[in-house]
Formats: structure tokens, C-alpha cells, sequence
């Protein structure tokens, strides 16, 4: 895999990370099943290279999820449509296209593309800005269509903001495929991590059960235009309708920057002194919060910190108390179905049509759900995980 990069403003989060073993868990092997421009770019890219051996190596996947995969069927790829089985070509370039290069969420993903695609005999150029703006994926579309590349997976900073980009690639003849982050053009499918009802739905339960369903609260989200947020900030509005003594007083928008997140999180503290609980549904904002709460932990005795992480950031802060619970899938799992959707796609496979099956390696076989309420087809990996000091020390993601 290249990664294209510039500057490098998570240089220390992204080094926690890649020091981790990057191993598939059980957490989210389930199969499909549950419904549901600016300036000049950061990041550029040129010409594809063969995956690097360390890349190979984070594709080995831990031992629940290898059983997982044992009892996967081993039936070669095929469409719902009673097409040919396809075999899967060798040699596919497919461009991961992140929200930005440098989110240590982001990157983990990235990386189970890249072992996928290394399973396949083909390789993974991850290219993106290092804001999360549509503007800074631009240039990454236009370089996968220089490149002729086989497949595009690209998490959607905004939901149409890329149609036009993305319908060039489609003209092209690259098949486009969204994961994380839904974008809201035709012709692909979106690899969703979990049902996104369920998201925003048990996240507001979450909070719920810490707080006694009382209080002012607020959301620390990623980029105001982040497809993904948006939709399970609009589930949990639903939910928190069941909850008439909570109050969602505001949603900040930290940018999956670090010193943004920084930055509204203080001015929301600041601004609601009497905040009971904080939702962040985004691992850089609830891994920020989380680092601040444990400086402040006066803070701690009237306000309660949940969301969506990763538990090898958050498991300090879950160990010593700062934080009771959180959520999440496996994001290396989440790259990896992507990366494989995207090569059967670019070999043929029906991967749009409702009731479409392809398989996935080690995760098994996925059928495509259909268009619904502002989503296209999709696939969903499966429910996500609760951490909490019981099991948050087992995930190494
Ligand atoms: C962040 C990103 C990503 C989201 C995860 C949970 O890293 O915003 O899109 O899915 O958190």
C-alpha cells in the first residue's frame, strides 16, 4: 500500500497506532443481515506500488475471527441475479480514499483494504487530504481516474459535494464503492459498519443508563458535513424523544481534528457549566474528551462521557474510571469488506442490486440490502461492541 500524506498533525496519535497489532477480532464478523474545492490537495498521488510486506502482516486475523472465517462458505463470489460466478481478477488498484490520512480510525480501516487486496493478488494506494472537507478528496478521485484504477472506496466528508467527481469515475469505468461515511450518488454500494439506527439509538441509551435519563447534553461530532455523523445524530434525536428529562443543548463540530475538538469541547464546558453527559460519536472527539476529563476529573462528578472509540485509546480511560462505556465495530474489518466489495465489484460482481450476494474472505458471504431512507444499497459488517473494564483490554484496534 503507498499512503500518501502531508504534514502531519496527529503525528503522535497516528504512532500510538501503528505500534498496535492490527488483528481482526470477533467483534464484527457477523454477516449482512440487519437493515437498515478548494486549494491545491494535502495529499497527492502518483503511481500505485505492490503492498508492503508489513501491510501483508496486518491482515493476520486473531483466532475468533479466523474461526469466524473457517465456517465462512468457501462458494467462489456470485450474483443474486443468477450471473456467472465471478473470479476475482488479479493485479486491481483500488484507491482508498479516507476522510483524511491521518485518523488513526481511518488509518486502521485503510490498512484491512490493504489486506484484503493483498489477499487478492492486487494493491491498495490510500490517498486523501488531511481535512475532512470534500474539497480535499477531489484531487484523490481525479488522481484514481489519472491512475485508470480499478475501484474507488472513499468515505464520504460530504454526502454529494463528490457526485460529480465520482460520476466521472463511474464514466470511467471504475467502480465506486463508499464505506464510513455514506455519500448520496448513484452506482454504488456503501459498506456500513453497523445498522445506523442502532448507532445513534444505543449510543442515547448509553448515556441514558449513566445519567439516570436526566440532564443537559450535548454532541462532540466530526465535521458538520461527515454523512455518517449527521445520520446517527438524526437516530439519536429520535431516541432522546424517549427521554424527556435528557435535553440535547448543542452539537459541536470538532473536525476529527485534535485541537479543534480540543477547542469546542472547552467552549462547551464553558458555555454549559450544568452539562450532564457528552455523546461523541467520533473516535478522535471522544478520545479528546476523554484525555481532557482525565486532567479535570472534577469534571467527573457531574459529567459523563460516552460515544463511538477506539478501545486501545480509550482503555486507559476506561481502566482508571474516566469513562464507563463506549462503542464501536472493527474498523480493520470494515476496510477489509470494503476492499473486498470493491474487487468483486471491479470483476464483474452485481454488488448493487438488493438481494446480490458477494463473498468477503474471512468475513463470509454479504448480501445487499436495498435503498432506504436516504441510503443506497448496502451491506452492513454487523452490530457494534460495547466496551467497558471488562472486555475493553481484548480489542487491539
Ligand atoms: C471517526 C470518524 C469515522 C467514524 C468513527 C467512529 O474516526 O469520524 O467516520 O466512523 O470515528
Amino acid at each position: 500500500m503507498i499512503r500518501i500524506t502531508a504534514r502531519s498533525r496527529r503525528t503522535s496519535a497516528v504512532l500510538a497506532m501503528t505500534a498496535l497489532a492490527l488483528v481482526a477480532t470477533a467483534c464484527s464478523s457477523k454477516k449482512s443481515a440487519t437493515p437498515a474545492a478548494s486549494s491545491a490537495p494535502a495529499a497527492t498521488s502518483s503511481a500505485a506500488a505492490a503492498p508492503s510486506t508489513a501491510a501483508s502482516s496486518a491482515a493476520a486475523p486473531a483466532s475468533s475471527a479466523a474461526a469466524a472465517a473457517s465456517s465462512a462458505p468457501a462458494a467462489p463470489a456470485s450474483s443474486a441475479a443468477g450471473g456467472a460466478p465471478a473470479t476475482i481478477k488479479k493485479g486491481l488498484t483500488v484507491y482508498f480514499i479516507p476522510k483524511d490520512t491521518q485518523n488513526p480510525y481511518e488509518v486502521i480501516a485503510d490498512k484491512g483494504g490493504q489486506a484484503a487486496l493483498a489477499e487478492l493478488g492486487g494493491k491498495v494506494v490510500v490517498s486523501s487530504g488531511t481535512a475532512d472537507t470534500a474539497a480535499a478528496q477531489i484531487p484523490s478521485i481525479q488522481a484514481a481516474i489519472q491512475a485508470k484504477a480499478d475501484a474507488i472506496v472513499i468515505a464520504g466528508n460530504d454526502p454529494s459535494a463528490l457526485c460529480p467527481s465520482l460520476a466521472q469515475a463511474v464514466s470511467a469505468g471504475i467502480k465506486v464503492v463508499s464505506f464510513d461515511s455514506d455519500v448520496t450518488c448513484p452506482n454504488h454500494l456503501f459498506i456500513n459498519q453497523a445498522n445506523t439506527q442502532q448507532i445513534g439509538t444505543s449510543e442515547v441509551d448509553l448515556l441514558a443508563k449513566e445519567i439516570n435519563s436526566t440532564g443537559q447534553i450535548a454532541i462532540l461530532s466530526a465535521a458538520a458535513t461527515a454523512t455518517n455523523q449527521n445520520a446517527w445524530i438524526g437516530y439519536m434525536k429520535q431516541q432522546l424523544a424517549k427521554y424527556p428529562n435528557m435535553k440535547l443543548v448543542t452539537t459541536v463540530y470538532g473536525n476529527d481534528d485534535p485541537a479543534t475538538s480540543l477547542t469546542v469541547l472547552q467552549g462547551l464546558l464553558s458555555a454549559y457549566p450544568n452539562l450532564r453527559g457528552i455523546i461523541s460519536p467520533t473516535t478522535v472527539g471522544i478520545s479528546t474528551a476523554a484525555q481532557y476529563l482525565d486532567t479535570h476529573k472534577s469534571l467527573l462528578s457531574h459529567l459523563t462521557l460516552t460515544g463511538l472509540g477506539l478501545p486501545s485509546q480509550m482503555k486507559s480511560y476506561v481502566l482508571d474510571g474516566t469513562v464507563k462505556a463506549f462503542e464501536l465495530w472493527n474498523p480493520s474489518n470494515l476496510g477489509y469488506l470494503a476492499g473486498y466489495a470493491a474487487a468483486q465489484a471491479a470483476s464483474g460482481t452485481d454488488i448493487t442490486t438488493a438481494g446480490a450476494t458477494f463473498t468477503a474472505g474471512k468475513l463470509g458471504s454479504y448480501t445487499v440490502l436495498p435503498a432506504a431512507s436516504g441510503t443506497g444499497p448496502s451491506v452492513v459488517l454487523g452490530p457494534p461492541t460495547v466496551f467497558d473494564a471488562s472486555n475493553v483490554a481484548q480489542f487491539n484496534f
